[in-house]
Order: C-alpha cells, then sequence, then structure tokens
C-alpha cells in the first residue's frame, strides 16, 4: 500500500472511531454556531486532532489545511494534507446517520491519496491517483449512464450562500425535467464518493471547500468519471462549485445548466 495512503487510512479510521462512539452519547456532544445554519461540535474537534497527530508522528515536515484549523503550515510546502474531520456535522448533530471523514495528500496542488471513510456503515473509500478507486478493497467504477434518462442525481442546497437560491433552484428543475430524482445527503465527501461507487449518476453543489471535496475529486477521477466546474472547466478549485458524473452525464447537466445559471455561478 502507497505509505501516505496507509497513514491516511489509520488517521480516518481513528477519526471514525472517535465520531461514532460519541454518536452513541449524544448528551457529550457539545454544538457552537460558526455562523448561519453552520455548526461545529467538540467531536469535530476532537477527531481533528487526532488525525493531526497520526500524520505528525509520521510526516512531521508534511503541510497540514484543515477545516476546524484553517492552514498550520508546514516545513514542506510541496506536500499538504487537506482534511475534513467530521463532513456532514449537522447530520451528526441530528443523528442521522450519513457524514463522514475525508483526508487527501496533495503534491505540488495534484492530489494523489485520498481516503473517505462513512464510520456508521464501514465503508472505507481510498484511492491512488493511477491506481484506480476502491471501496473496502473492491475496485469502483462510476455511472454507466448514456444521458440523463433514469438518473439519480445527488446535490447540496446552498445554505450559506443562499443569493444563489433562485439560481440554484432553476438548475433543479430544469433537470429535474431530464432526471428520474434526487438525493440530497448532507456530506458532499459522500456524495462524490458515491458517484465514483456508482450509486448515484451525478452530483453538483456550489461553494464547496477543498476540504469537501479533495479527497472525493480523486475517487471519482480514478473510478472513470469526471470533476468539473459549471463550464466543464477547473474553476471548482477556486469557486467550489461542483459538477461530478460520467462524462456523457456531466456533459448533459452542464448543458442544462448553460442556461439557467447567473454569470457568478459560471465558473
Ligand atoms: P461540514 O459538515 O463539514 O460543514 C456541503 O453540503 C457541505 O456543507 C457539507 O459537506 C457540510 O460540511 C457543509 N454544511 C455545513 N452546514 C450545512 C448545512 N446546514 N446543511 C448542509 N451542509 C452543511
Ligand atoms: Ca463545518
Ligand atoms: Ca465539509
Ligand atoms: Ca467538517
Amino acid at each position: 500500500m502507497h505509505p501516505m495512503l496507509n497513514i491516511a487510512v489509520r488517521a480516518a479510521r481513528k477519526a471514525g472511531n472517535l465520531i461514532a462512539k460519541n454518536y452513541e452519547t449524544p448528551d457529550a456532544v457539545e454544538t457552537n454556531q460558526k455562523g448561519t445554519n453552520d455548526f461545529v461540535t467538540n467531536v469535530d474537534r476532537d477527531a481533528e486532532r487526532l488525525i493531526i497527530e497520526v500524520i505528525r508522528k509520521s510526516y512531521p515536515q508534511h503541510s497540514i489545511v484543515t477545516e476546524e484549523s484553517g492552514d498550520l503550515g508546514g516545513e514542506d510546502k510541496d506536500i499538504q494534507w487537506v482534511i475534513d474531520p467530521l463532513d456532514g456535522t449537522s447530520n451528526f448533530i441530528k443523528r442521522f446517520p450519513h457524514f463522514s471523514v475525508s483526508i487527501a495528500v496533495r503534491i505540488k496542488g495534484r492530489t494523489e491519496v485520498a481516503v473517505v471513510y462513512d464510520p456508521m456503515r464501514n465503508e472505507l473509500f481510498t484511492a491512488v491517483r493511477g491506481q484506480g478507486a476502491q471501496l473496502n478493497g473492491y475496485r469502483l467504477r462510476g455511472s454507466t449512464a448514456r444521458d440523463l434518462e433514469g438518473t439519480i442525481i445527488a446535490t447540496g442546497f446552498p445554505f450559506k450562500a443562499k443569493q444563489h437560491s433562485a439560481s440554484y433552484l432553476n438548475v433543479v428543475t430544469a433537470l429535474f425535467t431530464k432526471c428520474a430524482d434526487f438525493r440530497r445527503t448532507g456530506s458532499a465527501a459522500l456524495d462524490l464518493a458515491y458517484v465514483a461507487a456508482g450509486r448515484t449518476d451525478g452530483y453538483f453543489e456550489i461553494g464547496l471547500k477543498p476540504w469537501d471535496f479533495a479527497a472525493g475529486e480523486l475517487l471519482v477521477r480514478e473510478a472513470g468519471s469526471l470533476v468539473t466546474d459549471f463550464t466543464g472547466g477547473h474553476g471548482y478549485l477556486q469557486s467550489g462549485n461542483i459538477v461530478a458524473g460520467n462524462s456523457r452525464v456531466v456533459r448533459d447537466m452542464l448543458s442544462v445548466m448553460r442556461d439557467q445559471l447567473s454569470d457568478a455561478l459560471k465558473r
């Protein structure tokens, strides 16, 4: 196994176990508000601390960026770990059992290693660039859909960027006439992992952060599918506006979106 994947998996499992244990004891979970509709708990922070500990022990010189601690830097600027210790905090708080740990390693800006771990189902999604994507050791393949007919598309509402609601809902309405149905699960990292697994045919969301998609992006690519921004480009690295699916599904999603999006989202 790739040595950094080994460490990423160890860190994700440790954090996942902590999250699963706390899921059973809701009274021990303290929730704080970071902003409107934006919450964090002591479990997010404790899980993050565990992950950083595991990484620092093996790779003290690597750079680290996380959701809750921000950019921690590191001597080696070329190797950066991108971490979301608990993706789906709102679900976790409501005891809706769908959330994950997301860990990616970027070398000179290119993602090399990815882990998304769902502790409630004990599902471990992993990928190494050029070596495919796996779920608990089994090779993943994305959807084989030929167009939008019959497809299930996952998405996330722009709960923070509500100025985009109208444009977003226009896209939903237009897509709904062509696809079969939607899913809104609340964990962007798992949404991407599920596209990699072919459990959904496509996915789109506005304004994700690097730690939401860094690992999931590599899972999707290594499963033979695509990740783009809303115009088919790479702008999502900055904008966080993401479309994922096989090439045909992405092509059809983008062509529906083109007519509905405000200019602000065409990147
Ligand atoms: P988080 O749980 O790590 O904050 C995309 O929907 C992402 O937005 C999720 O993966 C989730 O990451 C974040 N998010 C934060 N608050 C949310 C909310 N109220 N509803 C849905 N997603 C939320
Ligand atoms: Ca959060
Ligand atoms: Ca997240
Ligand atoms: Ca998080």
